[in-house]
């Protein structure tokens, strides 16, 4: 049986300097869009950093950086002399775990042959400069620290692998080629077509408690020297692969020969069968000696469950939502040469077609920080998809609704273009029974940006207009003391504030919905002001997430100590929040705000730190549905509390 030689690279689209590219073929609600212009040459592998830079190889030795908003920076973050003929090339990046503290980013690369001599394959390590912030997107010059010289390539060109990545036990993992030499995949006496495992400074784990397999199932002997940074074998060329974040899990896209693409489970010691073996285990008696693939497609052209080469591993466990909460656990993959993205359900591993048409040759794919999916293609472009972010439809406050100061207040804010019809509610005697002490007759006013009076009222079928647009919108109170307002409202801050009717007090509740979700403008910000007090007394604000797929990506604040600034007496001097989903299950609590780094990072980075450390906030994206944040003084604290909804990027 000849060899059929897959070029990961022969199949190079002609796209570069089109400028136009068609969309893919997506589920219903997900769009996409390019993420920073096209690099415009040829493009193996890409990884975030953990700041949320995109760092994409170019196959001739180009390390670019997007940044974190999306742009291409004109400065290669490196430039590497490497050998790019065929399939070599600089193949691969990944960030140290620790990259926030050491600034180390390391590459996958051929070096060329110097004076006749053989080419490599190597992993170098270089240190972003910090010396400055703008310069951390350039390695320091003579920084590189060659951490893994791989064995000498043949004359073949084919099959070099190239990914690396960090596991869940800080070691660096590395997908290599067998050289197009399909015997090498069963050596223990080199690297080739293997999975590596070494220490981030190139040794070796050999000790325990952790130390590399010592034996392979259906090879004789045990790899001494170089050879124990193998941890796995029997693989043809494992271009791409991940780990699952939070787990240990492994998955690894083995580049088939002229039948089968595998997605293999990673696990230290396996041995994957290549070439003895390849795609799915003979029935009824497979070799023991193999793991055989979890997933596999055959080869084919013009279909969505065929292709040539399997590239492309993302698990979707991103720190902060963005895709249907569906999506969670489960694992992309993509095809070279057909121009589709599957996602397979790990629960009994069968697959689905998640996009086609895809316009141009796939290489890499990774679940963002932000949750979206990112794709690159050969061409140079990386495209970024997602789910249509939903939006907040309604936030209410609940608090016990005092005099003066401790009157309750709702803020919104209006974005976008052209009005918005809202209605706004203040209830009271129909929470009986619910909470003790409902406010027995609510009355509602409505301030304008700058604090004039729009309008108030009492009681909700005060006017008869009101009161018809209030039936209509399906949103009548169901006490007629309590109050309500239908407004169109330009884009601007507003005010709605519940009093109780004569200088009453009691729980009451101030509540705005959106009535009409498809016009250009958007409730933004929402904010609650009430007097926190404890137990059935504390704030409650409630906010629903809808009218799209996607989740929305908000901030939640608890703000106390810095109300002190806007002249608020008796303000809450230390709130903690609580976010709980429709079930009442908690999903997040926040004491002070910069408690978790990561968190304190993201929320700086929005723009809405709190002013006090002893205020909360949560940056998450939130899916669409009911959701309750709660706000209460710590230790029992009471005093004014503000709680504040706002959608972010
Ligand atoms: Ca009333
Ligand atoms: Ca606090």
């Amino acid at each position: 049986m000849g060899t059929r030689t897959i070029f990961i690279f022969a199949a190079a689209c002609s796209l570069i300097g089109s400028g136009v590219l068609n969309a893919a073929t997506l589920p219903a609600g997900f769009t996409e869009s390019a993420w920073g212009n096209s690099i415009a040459n040829n493009c193996t592998a890409m990884a975030f950093a953990p700041d949320g830079r995109l760092f994409v190889c170019t196959q001739n030795g180009h390390l670019r950086v997007i940044d974190a908003g999306g742009t291409l920076l004109g400065t290669d973050f490196v430039t590497l002399t490497v050998d790019s003929n065929g399939e070599r090339g600089l193949l691969g990046v990944a960030f140290d775990p620790n990259y926030f503290n050491n600034h180390y980013v390391y590459v996958y690369y051929t070096v060329p042959g110097v004076s006749g001599g053989a080419a490599h394959n190597r992993i170098s390590r270089f240190t972003a400069d910090t010396s400055m912030p703008a310069n951390e997107n350039v390695a320091v010059a003579g920084s590189e620290l060659q951490i893994l010289n791989l064995d000498n390539l043949s004359s073949a060109t084919n099959h070099n692998g190239g990914a690396i990545h960090f596991g869940p036990d800080g070691k660096l993992y590395a997908g290599v080629g067998e050289n197009a030499t399909s015997s090498n995949a069963q050596s223990l006496s080199n690297r080739l077509g293997k999975i590596l495992r070494i220490n981030s400074d190139g040794s070796i784990p050999i000790t325990a408690p952790d130390p590399n397999p010592t034996s392979f199932p259906g090879i004789t002997g045990s790899p001494t020297g170089v050879n124990r940074a193998i941890w796995a074998v029997g693989l043809r060329n494992p271009f791409t692969f991940c780990f699952q974040p939070g787990t240990t899990r492994m998955f690894i896209n083995d580049v088939g020969q002229s039948t089968w693409e595998e997605v293999n489970d990673g696990i230290a010691g396996s041995n994957y069968g290549w070439p003895v073996v390849e795609g799915p285990a003979p029935s009824p008696s497979p070799t023991p000696s193999y793991r055989y693939p979890l997933l596999y497609y055959g080869h084919g052209s013009n279909s969505t469950s065929t292709g040539c080469a399997i590239v492309g591993a993302a698990f979707y466990n991103p720190d902060i939502l963005q895709f249907p909460a569906s999506y969670v656990g489960k694992y992309f993959f993509g095809d070279l040469c057909n121009g589709w993205i599957r996602v397979m359900d790990t629960s009994n591993n069968t697959s689905s077609v998640f996009a086609s048409g895809l316009s141009g040759s796939l290489v890499d794919l990774h679940v963002g920080p932000d949750g979206a999916l990112y794709y690159l293609l050969q061409s140079g472009q990386v495209m970024r998809v997602q789910a249509n972010p939903s939006q907040a439809l309604n936030i209410s406050t609940r608090a016990r609704v005092e005099t003066g100061d401790n009157v309750l207040i709702g803020g919104f804010i209006i974005t976008g273009s052209g009005g918005k019809k809202v209605i706004m509610r203040a209830i009271g005697p129909s929470l009986s029974g619910l909470v003790p002490g409902p406010l027995a007759d609510p009355v509602l006013e409505l301030h304008a940006p700058g604090g004039a009076l729009i309008t108030s009222n009492d009681n909700w079928q005060d006017d008869p207009a009101q009161k018809t647009e209030i039936m209509n919108s399906g949103l009548a109170p169901s006490n007629n003391l309590e109050s309500a307002i239908v407004a169109t409202l330009q884009p601007g801050a507003y005010t709605a504030i519940v009093r109780g009717k004569n200088g009453t007090s009691g729980v009451g509740l101030a509540e705005i919905f959106d009535l009409d979700t498809a016009a250009g403008s958007q409730l933004g910000n929402m904010s609650g002001r009430g007097f926190v007090q404890t137990g059935d007394n504390v704030m409650i604000g409630g906010l629903i997430v809808g009218n799209n797929i996607g989740a929305a990506r908000v901030v939640v604040r608890a703000i106390g100590p810095s109300l002190s600034g806007y002249g608020v007496n008796n303000p809450l001097a230390d709130p903690v929040l609580e976010l709980h989903d429709s079930n009442g299950a908690l999903i997040g609590v926040n004491d002070n705000w910069q408690d978790d780094p990561d968190q304190a990072a993201l929320i700086m980075d929005s723009g809405l730190a709190p002013s006090n450390a002893l205020e909360s906030a949560m940056l998450t994206g939130l899916a669409p549905g009911p959701y309750t944040a709660i706000i209460r003084g710590k230790n029992g604290g009471t005093g004014v509390g503000l709680i504040e909804v706002f959608k972010v990027q």
